[in-house]
């Protein structure tokens, strides 16, 4: 295939702060792609381009100058090799030079434009492409948002129910209906009738014991069937000195003694980043302590890099790795860091941003990668309930 960059341009994302738009053409065939940013990065992701003024004007004029010509020159007969074709060009490790929102954006249009030329849906080309089993992922509905994502008003950057229906489509229902129950019950008790809401589209109440939104969430999964409790701590946010302030000062141990002690009293499936990166000691006895029972999922720890994972891996420093496209910035790369982990016999969660688009890629990916778990906000911000829309939408071309 012949791919030809027909535009590129900066468009706002959920924060209103600029990302890149890129559309891709190949024939008569037309894809457009945008990227979503992230506010708690880990230190080792893929590097985002971005001017001194946060605009991303660098980024646009590598897709339209060198990576435009770049792919004029060739063809490509599969994503995995123009992906990598794209890692060469920019020549960096961390993707800084062209950009890993330039690169990305490029990667995901080709993409769309690959599954257009094989004439089957997205999730389905990414699919046959990288050999995965297609499945419907569980819901990680981020329905009470902290951390930095709601100017810490509460220490935990995530306060998700999972919800494991049949079909996607049956756990979005529930989800929903836990939601708005979710909301009266936070009426009901705050007094207030318009909620604070953060950044990913949930709620984002203050409280003063760390453990109520806890409460809350158990209550919800007693009246919901197939759901349970997860959290993202985001921990690399929550670091202070040699510890970590929450509610209060925890050294690691201490902190280690609270989440198993939130683990033996709430029905917790899965907690993310529950340690900064720089202490992935702290993740292995953890691990160790509670890994039989639930997820202990690394995000700034592994960052979707095959490497890090490996060395997750080669450590047993958690069980499950949440899987974020612009954390590494290829398509390619992020369906290894898939085939990896499951290789490991580990659980994949795929995961949007807190700066989202409404690029529904991640849906896609989700479901073709046939990963355990699909994070992507709460209901209350268009951006992402077009991914659970997206999700729906892959089930009808399922069942046609
Ligand atoms: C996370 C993400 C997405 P951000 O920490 O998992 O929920 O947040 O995009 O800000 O890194
Ligand atoms: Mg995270």
């Amino acid at each position: 295939m012949r791919i030809e960059v027909a535009g590129a341009q900066a468009v706002p994302d959920s924060r209103g702060k600029s990302t890149v738009e890129v559309t891709l053409s190949a024939g008569a065939l037309k894809a457009t792609a945008s990227v979503p940013s992230g506010k708690s990065t880990g230190a080792h992701e893929a590097k985002e381009l971005r001017d001194v003024d946060g605009g991303v004007s660098a980024a646009l004029a590598h897709v339209t100058g060198e990576i435009a010509r770049a792919l004029r020159a060739r063809d490509f007969s599969s994503l995995h090799e123009l992906d990598a074709f794209l890692i060469e060009l920019d020549g960096t490790p961390d993707k800084s030079r062209l950009g890993a929102n330039a690169i990305l954006a490029v990667s995901i249009a080709a993409a769309r434009l690959f599954a257009q030329e094989e004439g089957v849906p997205l999730w389905r080309h990414l699919a046959n492409a990288y050999g995965t089993t297609p499945r419907a992922p569980h819901l990680f509905v981020n329905v009470m948002n902290g951390g930095a994502h709601a100017d810490f008003r509460l220490p935990f950057q995530e306060h998700i129910l999972v919800v494991g229906e049949a079909t996607a489509t049956e756990s979005i229902a529930t989800a929903e209906r836990a939601f708005g129950a979710l909301g009266e019950m936070l009426r009901a008790e705050l007094g207030i009738e318009d909620l604070p809401m953060g950044d990913e589209g949930g709620y984002s109440p203050t409280f003063r014991e760390l453990a109520r939104p806890f409460e809350l969430l158990a209550e919800l999964v007693d009246a919901h069937a197939n759901t349970a409790i997860a959290i993202d701590a985001a921990a690399n946010e929550l670091r202070a000195g040699e510890g970590y302030h929450l509610d209060r000062d925890y050294m690691p141990t201490e902190l280690l003694a609270r989440y198993v002690e939130l683990v033996e009293t709430f029905p917790i499936h899965s907690i993310e980043d529950p340690f900064a990166e720089t202490d992935p000691e702290s993740f292995a006895a953890l691990t160790e302590a509670i890994g039989a029972r639930v997820l202990v999922v690394g995000d700034d720890l592994t960052v979707t890099n095959p490497a890090r994972i490996q060395s997750a891996i080669s450590a047993h420093s958690i069980n499950a790795v949440l899987i974020k496209p612009n954390q590494i910035g290829t398509v390619s790369e992020a369906a290894e860091a898939v085939r990896k982990t499951h290789a490991a016999g580990w659980a994949t969660i795929c995961s949007h941003r807190s700066g989202e688009t409404d690029d529904t890629f991640i849906a896609d990916f989700a479901y073709g990668m046939g990963a355990h778990g699909i994070k992507a906000g709460g209901f209350g911000q268009r951006q992402r309930r077009e991914k659970y829309e997206r999700l729906r939408e892959i089930e009808q071309e399922l069942g046609a």
